[in-house]
């Protein structure tokens, strides 16, 4: 409001006076407003600076993350191009899980394919599940000495390394009356202590008994 007593005594000035006096208060209430606006603008700015302060740092973060995570990428690369390296088969095995086996390219005793194994660092082929049975099937054809033999104590089955047949985990050929193993049976007079694979279409139907000295290929195996 304009308070302005002395001017009021002249009448012919006082319209100009009130216009002038409204003017003067549209341009404090105008200034009022600038101040107001440069208060917010200032604000704003400030704001915007923090924001822009908090992206940055953001974005060192998420480069840092970016390199740390190609880096990591690089390694796990690494990590497996080595267990691939590590995991291989001299020529001629075959892998299967974390072996590798060989088939030999010539037939002997149970003890010559033994040390033939022992030789190459590998030892006759210990059969530990239902999939690697099917494995050693798919890779021979004819009867193969295994790692498992009733040397020691006759009905006493024990693979090469010492352990005892599983019989959850074995597969002697059943067929009508015919039980392996059978030592020979009852009309042989030669035991029959090692034991061999054969062909069969039930693979849980394919291990025998034979004298140790039966002439035959064998399988070898040896971790990967
Ligand atoms: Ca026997
Ligand atoms: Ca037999």
């Amino acid at each position: 409001m304009c308070l302005c007593p002395s001017i009021l005594k002249n009448r012919p000035h006082v319209a100009v006076f009130l216009a002038l006096c409204g003017l003067l208060a549209v341009i404090g209430g105008l200034g009022v407003h600038a101040a107001e606006l440069s208060s917010i603008k200032a604000n704003l700015t400030e704001r915007l600076q923090v924001s822009g302060d908090k992206l940055s740092s953001v974005s060192a973060e998420r480069d840092q993350l970016k390199d740390n995570f190609t880096a990591l990428t690089q390694e796990k690369d690494g990590l497996q191009l080595l267990c691939k390296q590590k995991k291989t088969c001299p020529e001629g095995w075959r892998m299967f899980g974390p072996s590798c086996y060989l088939l030999s390219t010539r037939d002997g005793s149970w003890e010559i394919g033994k040390k033939d194994c022992g030789d190459q660092g590998a030892a006759l082929v210990i059969i530990n599940s239902l999939e690697e049975q099917k494995f050693l099937l798919n890779i021979t054809q004819r009867h193969s000495w295994i790692g498992l033999s009733d040397k020691d104590t006759e009905g006493t089955w024990k693979w090469i390394d010492g352990t005892l047949l599983n019989s959850t985990a074995a597969y002697w050929y059943r067929k009508g009356d015919v039980a392996q193993p059978d030592n020979g049976g009852k009309v042989s007079t030669v035991e029959e202590d090692c034991a061999h694979i054969k062909p069969d279409p039930n693979p849980q139907n394919s291990w025998n008994d034979l004298p140790c000295n039966t002439v035959m290929q064998w399988i070898c195996e040896k971790l990967a």
